[in-house]
């Protein structure tokens, strides 16, 4: 099984954690934007080869690592639909952090107010919620927790937002920041990455 992604990405991460917590062996290849133009229609990363399959979102990853090993992909229908919200987040965040760099932003360009309006509405109603309570499951947090951390870690370290107006929310991560599984995919944690 060979993942394609980069060691940044949020959603390659969630599918890092993913294949680390059922112990599937993979090989990572890093694929920069040249590659994923070539090798996925979607041009995003991650997208994932195994044997004749071929993948190109992280959601139907998901799916397949999950229940490849026996375990359920979103058993929870909450829990699902805060996975949904957090994708809407991280895709507004990612598409403002891109078009940034073309110096496009949410003060010179009207829809990507929107889009930010996304990601502090969605931060805002996340804050609000209970996380990291318990749950029914093989491993300490749901799909929607890692999904919901990957997403925030991202924030912390692109400095795309601060979390000091969500204390709840601070909280959470330095709870996932104690799980190792999820520690070792930071995108800091390079070296720590393989099957
Ligand atoms: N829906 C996709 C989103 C993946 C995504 O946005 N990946 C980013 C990296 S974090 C990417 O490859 N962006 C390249 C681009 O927008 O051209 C998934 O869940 O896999």
């Amino acid at each position: 099984m060979e993942l394609f992604g980069s060691y940044t990405s949020p959603y390659v991460r969630h599918i890092r954690i993913a294949l680390a917590e059922t112990k599937t062996k993979f090989s990572f290849t890093e694929a920069d934007y040249a590659m994923s133009a070539k090798l996925s229609p979607a041009k995003k990363v991650p997208f994932l080869h195994h044997n004749d399959l071929r993948l190109h979102d992280s959601s139907s990853i998901l799916k397949y690592v999950r229940e490849k090993a026996g375990e359920r992909y979103f058993a929870d229908k909450k829990d699902y639909d805060q996975y949904c919200l957090v994708n809407t987040a991280m895709d507004a965040s990612i598409n403002i952090f891109l078009l940034g760099k073309e110096n496009l932003t949410p003060e010179n360009t009207q829809y990507l107010q929107r889009q930010q309006h996304r990601v502090n509405d969605i931060l805002k109603l996340m804050e609000n919620k209970d996380h990291a309570v318990a749950y029914e499951g093989p491993h300490p947090f749901s799909d929607g927790e890692l999904r919901l951390g990957c997403f925030l870690s991202w924030g912390l370290f692109r400095q795309r937002f601060s979390l000091d107006e969500y204390p709840q929310l601070l909280e959470f991560v330095d709870k996932l920041n104690d799980y190792p599984t999820f520690a070792e995919t930071h995108p800091e944690a390079k070296s720590q990455i393989t099957e």
